[in-house]
């Protein structure tokens, strides 16, 4: 029996005494406690009626156990599938309906809602609270410690992450156990990372960057990891002098460069910066690297092809780039309209192909042929272009996305709420460049009657239906929006326009 991703993360520490995860508020977990508790949760998951190939849908805080019921769920055989823990009722209800998982771990609070959305599929629903407790470890000590992990291969399924879509719905890029694991293989290699590293972990382990590049290479080398429920920019401070390696987006960096006690003596231990998720501006690079010694490694990826390229660790880390493909990976530069190769230093689509790259979307066959040829690349979206000595650089994008502090935020499903709410006629939601999020959204809306009664009609949508980081930081109420010959509206002509103010 082999299980591809559990025989590689999780078995090795059978015995391993080390710690792996630690935080403020509880006594650490060594590798070989944490081997027991997900394999205690996977006879848990059993019990609840989750099979092999089953779907699991987890939004719950960010806790050691939350991070065993991944080990536990792929030692079960299962495909694990985060959410974000700020989204609502119609967020959720949506992805619950699409992904029809045998059981879903929930926050206590949310548990009634949640419990109405499983109920049509028949969904076994368990909690877990911020402090480790809940109805999915109530009686975890009762539980055997061995768990025989389900035979999976490298191409089976292991997570559902869902990314949202420029046009219509959001969809499930199905990651394979071999998806993640190449792609850790590489980045433990190529960041050079061991044992001896601490890892500063503060990110969100809904999503790849804090969940699988963070954690898939924290079990492959076996490192320790500071393990902090969110962002605090005083915590990071304080274990920056005991950490030897931090993953983060550029706000964390932006936040860090804000506050005066971040010297070369603060960071004197640390061996290695990470940034990726969203574009790191170059004046932020230059002037980390100025007041720190340490030049940030600036990295690319997306949910469908976990990490693409990576600055080198031994060279030159050069702001405003993404560095060069990560072994076995290949990249081209293609003509958004014809597909076609571009010539060598032209801007054009990123297209991307590799072990990485997702198995499609689920239940998708035609967004997946839309977006991954035959050939097996994938067209990422983002516009690039690769200097003479093989550094990529992303310029642009050619999809109708926002980010936001790394969230990935489509205006299109914004404006979908908007146009819905009474006496809106349209909208457009763009970003505009912001100090701290790298982009702020923008609401420019066209009103048929009193503006400030919509806005109140707006705003109760708005916080009723979206996650807040979705919410826009500001609205515009005009007369008519820009449009082109074509009668397209001009978005670029908005950004301009509010970015300036
Ligand atoms: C929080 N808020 C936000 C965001 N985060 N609004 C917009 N964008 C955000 N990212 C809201 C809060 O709800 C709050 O609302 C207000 O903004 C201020 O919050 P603040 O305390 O400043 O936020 P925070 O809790 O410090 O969080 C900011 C953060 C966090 C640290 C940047 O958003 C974060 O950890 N982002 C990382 C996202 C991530 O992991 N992305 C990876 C995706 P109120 O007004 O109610 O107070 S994976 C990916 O993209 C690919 C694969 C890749 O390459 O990695
Ligand atoms: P997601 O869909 O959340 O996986 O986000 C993926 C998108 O984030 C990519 O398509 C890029 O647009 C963006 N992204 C990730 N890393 C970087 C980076 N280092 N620089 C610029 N954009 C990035």
């Amino acid at each position: 029996m082999t299980n591809h991703l559990y025989d590689h993360l999780i078995a090795p520490h059978h015995s391993n005494d080390d710690v792996f995860l630690e935080c403020s508020e509880r006594d650490p977990l060594t590798y070989r406690e944490f081997v027991r508790m997900s394999a205690r949760l996977a006879h848990v998951l059993r019990a609840s009626g989750f099979d092999v190939g089953d779907r699991i849908v987890v939004q719950a805080p960010k806790t050691f156990e939350m991070v065993a019921l991944y080990a536990a769920a792929l030692q079960a055989g299962g495909v694990f599938m985060p959410l974000n823990t700020a989204y609502k009722r119609d967020e959720l209800a949506y992805f619950i309906a699409d992904a029809r998982p045998s059981v879903i771990v929930c926050d206590p609070a949310s548990e009634v809602t949640i419990a109405e959305l499983a109920e049509p599929l028949g969904a076994a629903v368990l909690t877990l609270d911020g402090d480790g407790s809940g109805s999915l470890t109530a009686n975890l000590d009762a539980m055997p410690d061995e768990f025989a992990a389900a035979d999976r291969t490298a191409h089976d399924l292991a997570g559902l992450l869902y990314t949202s879509g420029t046009t219509g719905r959001s969809k499930g890029a199905m990651m394979s156990h071999d998806n993640l694991l190449s792609n850790a293989v590489s980045l433990v290699e190529g960041w050079q990372i061991t044992k001896s590293d601490r890892l500063i972990h503060a990110l969100p382990i809904f999503h790849t960057h804090g969940l699988f590049v963070a954690l898939n290479t924290a079990l492959l080398s076996g490192l320790r990891v500071n393990f902090m429920a969110k962002f605090d920019l005083d915590a990071i401070i304080a274990a920056l002098p005991n950490s030897t390696l931090m993953m983060g987006v550029p706000t964390f960096y932006t936040r860090l460069l804000s506050d005066g006690r971040l010297t070369k003596e603060l960071v004197d231990g640390m061996r290695l910066f990470i940034s990726g998720s969203a574009p790191l501006l170059a004046e932020t690079h230059v002037e980390f690297t100025a007041r720190t010694g340490h030049a940030i490694l600036e990295r690319y990826g997306m949910t469908e092809t976990n990490m693409i390229t990576s600055n080198p660790y031994v060279g030159d880390r050069r702001a405003g780039t993404v560095g060069m493909p990560l072994p076995g990976v290949e990249i081209e530069i293609t003509d958004p309209e014809t597909g076609q190769l571009v010539k060598d230093d032209q801007v054009g689509m990123i297209e991307v192909r590799g072990p990485n790259v997702f198995k499609g979307y689920w239940e998708m066959p035609e967004k997946t042929a839309e977006e991954l040829r035959d050939t097996g690349f994938f067209i990422t979206g983002d516009l690039g272009k690769i200097s003479d000595d093989g550094y990529l650089s992303i310029v642009g994008r050619a999809k109708d996305l926002i980010i936001t502090g790394g969230y990935n935020v489509y205006p299109k499903e914004i404006e979908d709420v908007l146009n819905d709410v009474d006496g809106v006629i349209e909208s457009a939601v763009v970003g505009i460049p912001d100090l701290d999020f790298g982009e702020a959204i923008v609401a420019v809306v066209v009103v048929d009657t009193d503006a400030d009664r919509v806005a109140e009609r707006i705003d109760d949508a708005i916080t009723g239906r979206l996650a807040r980081f979705k919410h826009p930081r500001r609205y515009e109420f005009v007369g008519e929006l820009p449009r082109n010959t074509m009668g397209k509206v001009q978005k670029n002509v908005l950004r301009e326009n509010y970015s300036s103010d």
